[in-house]
């Protein structure tokens, strides 16, 4: 058969295989070393960490399984009617490696509107939520209760070989995938419309069915863009707190759904994925305060108050990319082609020109340029989906598609529980001064 479980029943061998050889023959090899200030800052740079589908490097950004974003785009299959991967087939290129068919990427479409039915009580639980819970918060707890009907948790309850982990994990993570849409859309539709959500459609694909449950489906444009945002989102390498969140809880055996679950809180912090909620209050601040005056002058007294008052310019700045963001630049191309005339696309362009020299000027932070959230909330905007604490819903159902790809393999490697060694200042200052 020439389904994603059959592609990796057939990989998964040859990948145990590669990496004891490598092992074997490397397993010594020293990679780096940690100096105390990675210690106490944020482990930034230290390399502890395998991860599949993706290498970010930080002058070019970010390859999935060694492809850019322009080639993704280029080599990835698309709608029959538009030209924004599909992120289905960035999923089966994150899992396998290899660039799918259009028939492959339609089996996953149709695999995933198949398994996208809630649980009678999982959809309560989102109903009961009060509107002042951040869509965030519902976005995990629904996850959380899709344990419920974990094949992991249940088959490992009746014992489970170890050889046989990757297959339930597997199965959960395909459901996962498949439900994020219809719990996204019944989030968005309680807390900012009718709480009627659309059913989802069989022979449609992902991205179709997630803007049909938000409401927004009849724009052939929209759906694009859910497209493009989608596939833009799902993986960052494996250290960045959603990613390694989902990783980490995994290797305690957790289900799929805990690790995501945890992963989403993760992406719920303003300097990790609510970063592009903050970025359209912050856009919207300005222009209140500045009006239409978009002179440089004014922009730079804008950003100086707001440096000078202790807090982030959001958007900008990155952990690891020392340049503007390739997923920045996606957008950015996205509005010239759709939305060029549009003023807060153009706001946004002006920052672009304006806040790297503020950043540089200021002197803290070691990347002035935009990340992926400067950019995506303007394009939200324009097709009509204005409620900005509603967009890291959007990141985390696209995140969903690494962090799942990455589980599988864990599971498929056999990979142990994470446990880095940790010290208190007291015994590191003996350590340092042993030497
Ligand atoms: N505006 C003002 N100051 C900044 C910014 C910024 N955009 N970025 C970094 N700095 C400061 C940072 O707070 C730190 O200050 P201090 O020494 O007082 O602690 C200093 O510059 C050095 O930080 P870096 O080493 O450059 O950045 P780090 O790796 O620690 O953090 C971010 C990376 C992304 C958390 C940081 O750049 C930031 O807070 N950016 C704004 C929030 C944001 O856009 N987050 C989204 C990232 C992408 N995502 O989706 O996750
Ligand atoms: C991400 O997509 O996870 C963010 O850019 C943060 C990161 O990579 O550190």
């Amino acid at each position: 058969g020439g389904s994603l479980k059959d592609r990796l029943s057939e990989l998964i061998p040859q990948k145990q295989e590669e990496i004891k050889k490598f092992r074997s023959e490397h397993g010594g090899d020293v990679v780096g070393n940690v100096t105390l200030d990675q210690m106490y800052g944020g482990a930034r740079g230290i390399r502890s960490l395998v991860w599949e589908g993706s290498v970010l490097d930080p002058s070019e950004g970010i390859r999935f399984r060694g492809y850019s974003i322009p080639e993704c785009q280029k080599l990835l299959p698309s709608s029959p009617n538009g030209k924004q991967p599909l992120p289905e087939s960035l999923f089966w290129l994150l899992v396998t490696g290899e660039i799918p068919t259009l028939s492959q990427v339609q089996s996953l479409s149709a695999e995933w509107a198949a398994r996208s039915q809630l649980p009678k009580f999982v959809e309560e639980l989102i109903d009961r939520c009060p509107p002042s819970l951040h869509p965030m918060a519902q976005f995990s707890l629904a996850i959380t209760a899709l344990e419920h009907d974990s094949a992991f948790a249940k088959a490992y309850e009746h014992g489970l070989s170890k050889h046989d982990y990757w297959k339930y994990t597997y199965e959960d993570c395909m459901d996962l995938i498949a439900k994020t849409v219809p719990i996204a859309g019944r989030i968005y539709r309680n807390i900012y419309r009718d709480g009627i959500v659309a059913p989802i459609q069989l022979d449609k694909d992902h991205s179709y069915n997630f803007a049909n449950v938000l409401g927004f489906a009849n724009n052939s444009e929209f759906v694009e863009l859910m497209r493009l945002y989608l596939s833009l989102h799902s993986d960052h390498e494996g250290g960045n707190v959603s990613a390694h969140t989902g990783h980490l809880v995994g290797s305690a055996l957790s289900s799929p759904f805990l690790s995501m679950a945890a992963s989403l809180n993760g992406l719920a912090g303003p300097l990790h994925g609510l970063a592009n909620q903050e970025v359209l209050s912050f856009l919207n601040t300005m222009k209140e305060e500045i009006g239409d005056d978009l002179s440089d002058e004014r922009i730079k007294g804008y950003l100086w108050d707001l440096l000078k008052s202790g807090r982030v310019v959001p958007g900008y700045g990155h952990a690891v990319l020392r340049k503007t963001d390739p997923r920045y630049t996606a957008q950015r191309e996205f509005a010239q082609e759709y939305l060029p005339k549009d003023p807060m696309f153009q706001l946004v362009s002006r920052l672009y020109e304006v806040v790297p020299s503020v950043l540089t000027e200021h002197g803290k932070t070691k990347n002035p340029f935009p990340n992926v959230d400067s950019h995506s909330g303007i394009l939200l905007q324009y097709y009509g989906l204005k409620e900005q604490n509603f967009y890291t819903v959007l990141f985390g159902v696209s995140r969903t598609l690494g962090v799942a790809s990455q589980l599988i393999w864990d599971r498929a490697l056999g990979f142990p529980i994470e446990r880095p060694k940790s010290f208190s200042t007291e015994a590191l200052k003996k350590l340092v001064n042993a030497k």
